[in-house]
């Protein structure tokens, strides 16, 4: 069994219905037992401004599927929740988005499957509530804790406890 964490991201319609309802296929799955879950939080878009606020959460999974058949899993529930191929290039809304974070402490550097996620360090949207479940837990490539790649990060997106959103 490994250990693994999973950041879920929605950007349009009822965003926290679609974070909730993908927690719920990956655990109807059978593939993954959810352990632990982050609060949700409402994040501002990372790498396109224009785009509406995120619903984020993280959650701490318990499985035996290899990284990749993980992501495959990820990948197919995505599109059950009916989630298009993307068109273009650069970030755009989305109803779902399932990233692996981490798996156990695997490196893996293929083309379409990078664990640790790559940008992992640069997002507050997943540190944060990785420093719910995980704050001294050392990201294996970059050798920092949890804590110090929130006080190292360069950009300081907003991210609010769900509901705390002024003027939400
Ligand atoms: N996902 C992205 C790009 N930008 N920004 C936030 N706040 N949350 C996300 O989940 C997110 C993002 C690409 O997957
Ligand atoms: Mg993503
Ligand atoms: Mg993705």
């Amino acid at each position: 069994m490994a250990i693994a964490y999973l950041c879920l991201g929605s950007n349009i319609g009822d965003k926290l219905g679609y974070v909730q309802q993908a927690v719920k296929l990956l655990t109807e799955s059978k593939m993954v037992t959810v352990v632990r879950s982050s609060a949700f939080y409402e994040t501002e878009p990372w790498g396109n401004k224009d785009l509406d606020w995120f619903v984020n959460a993280v959650i701490e999974i318990k499985t035996k599927l290899s990284p990749r058949e993980l992501l495959d899993l990820c990948k197919n529930t995505e599109v059950r929740m009916g989630r298009k191929k993307s068109e273009t290039k650069g970030y755009e809304a989305r109803c779902i988005d399932i990233d692996i974070l981490f798996y156990g402490d695997m490196v893996i550097n293929e083309p379409d499957l990078v664990v640790p996620h790559p940008h992992l360090h640069e997002r507050a949207f997943a540190i944060v509530p990785l420093l719910e479940l995980i704050p001294d837990y050392e990201h294996p490539k970059y050798k920092k804790s949890l804590l110090e790649l929130h006080e190292a990060l360069e950009t300081l997106d907003d991210v609010y406890l769900y509901g705390t959103r002024a003027g939400i």
